[in-house]
């Protein structure tokens, strides 16, 4: 299938969706403060907190440690990242949820930025990811936006038990 003609659509769709998860999850952690943020609503699971840290690691793993490989090495091998094996993921537990949560945001709008001054030709650099073998740009942003619904959904069931989710 020719690219020129099927590609930017699908990467503007990433994007919007990439955008809009980034929203969720200010909107399911906006009124909160801190205990609550903290708080293990789901016995031995994640709290908000911990999953807005998990979420802003990953974002820094995937901009790091994948997308800056992949632009400027030729298939590069993608380290491979464990989140229960993280020293920087316990610290950020430690710091404030506010914190964290506002140098997510302003991470992702610098990758969206980024993303949209991207060319074709660097949506389809090739890399290596440990679990998925090779894949360009676009197929592991794609991996990233899949995996972080994954917890976004995981925060409006926790939002949910703290009451009434915001609009
Ligand atoms: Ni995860």
């Amino acid at each position: 299938m020719p690219e020129s003609k099927t590609c930017p659509e699908a990467h503007l769709r990433l994007l919007e969706r990439v955008h809009a998860q980034a929203n969720d999850v200010q909107r399911l952690t906006s009124g909160l403060h801190e205990n609550h943020l903290s708080k293990r609503v789901v016995p031995d699971r994640w709290s908000l907190k911990e999953l807005a840290c998990h979420l802003r690691r990953v974002q820094e793993i995937f901009v790091r440690e994948r997308l800056d490989l992949m632009l400027e090495q030729d298939n590069p091998e993608l380290p491979a990242y464990d989140p229960d094996a993280d020293p920087r993921f316990v610290e950020m537990t430690k710091e404030p949820a506010s914190e964290t949560i506002a140098s997510y945001l302003e991470e992702r709008a610098h990758l969206l930025d980024r993303l949209k001054k991207m060319t074709p030709e660097q949506w389809h650099r090739q890399g290596r990811h440990p679990v998925y073998s090779q894949g360009d740009v676009y197929s592991l942003a794609e991996y990233h936006a899949h995996h972080e619904a994954h917890h976004v959904y995981q925060m409006y069931q926790r939002r949910a038990l703290l009451g009434r989710v915001p609009e």
